[in-house]
């Protein structure tokens, strides 16, 4: 396994609308496994495709909690096929946006469709964190961030910060 380099904030490929899967093969399931690896090394509870720069409809997830056993999740193709009017509030952060968090509100309650990692159809009824958490995941696919969901003013500085932070590096 490996653990990969992530996408940072300004990089474009973030704003990249990722592409379906066509067959779940082994090199798939090496980049589930490789994203995986990634995500509990950052540590994260999920990881898109692109944010180790692969535009492709796949995101890996695991919300058991410390202590608890490891619960990978691998979703494939991922849609939401139905979210509730309830909504709920949860403190995000993102690894393609290191050290920051902010309050985004989401329906509360998903029903997702996707392959698995064995390419097999699967439903995923989701409440709380593990449902925030999909559609964290399932807007990187759509090259959306989360804080795409705050106000303008907020957002603006974040990508300000970034963008000097990033500018900073290369010189
Ligand atoms: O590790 C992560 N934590 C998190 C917390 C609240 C809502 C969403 C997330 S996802 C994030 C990892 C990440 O950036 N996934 O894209
Ligand atoms: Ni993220």
């Amino acid at each position: 396994m490996t653990i990969k380099p992530l996408i940072i904030l300004p990089d474009p490929l973030l704003r990249q609308v990722s592409a379906p899967i066509e067959r779940v093969d082994a090199e798939l399931q090496k980049l589930a496994d490789d994203m995986l690896e990634t995500m509990y090394e950052a540590p994260g509870i999920g990881l898109a495709a692109i944010q180790v720069g692969v535009a492709r409809r796949l995101l890996v997830i695991d919300v058991a909690k410390e202590g608890e056993g490891k619960r990978p999740q691998v979703f494939i193709n991922p849609e939401i096929i139905t979210s509730s009017d309830e909504r709920s509030v949860y403190e995000e952060g993102c690894l393609s946006i290191p050290d920051y968090y902010a309050e985004v509100e989401r329906p509360a309650f998903v029903t997702v469709k996707s392959l698995d990692r064995e390419g097999k159809e699967q439903l995923t009824k989701a409440d709380g964190l593990l449902a925030t958490c999909l559609q964290h995941e399932i807007d990187h696919l759509n090259g959306i961030l989360f804080i795409d969901h705050i106000s303008r003013l907020k957002r603006e500085m974040v990508i300000k910060k970034f963008t000097k932070a990033a500018k900073a590096k290369v010189l």
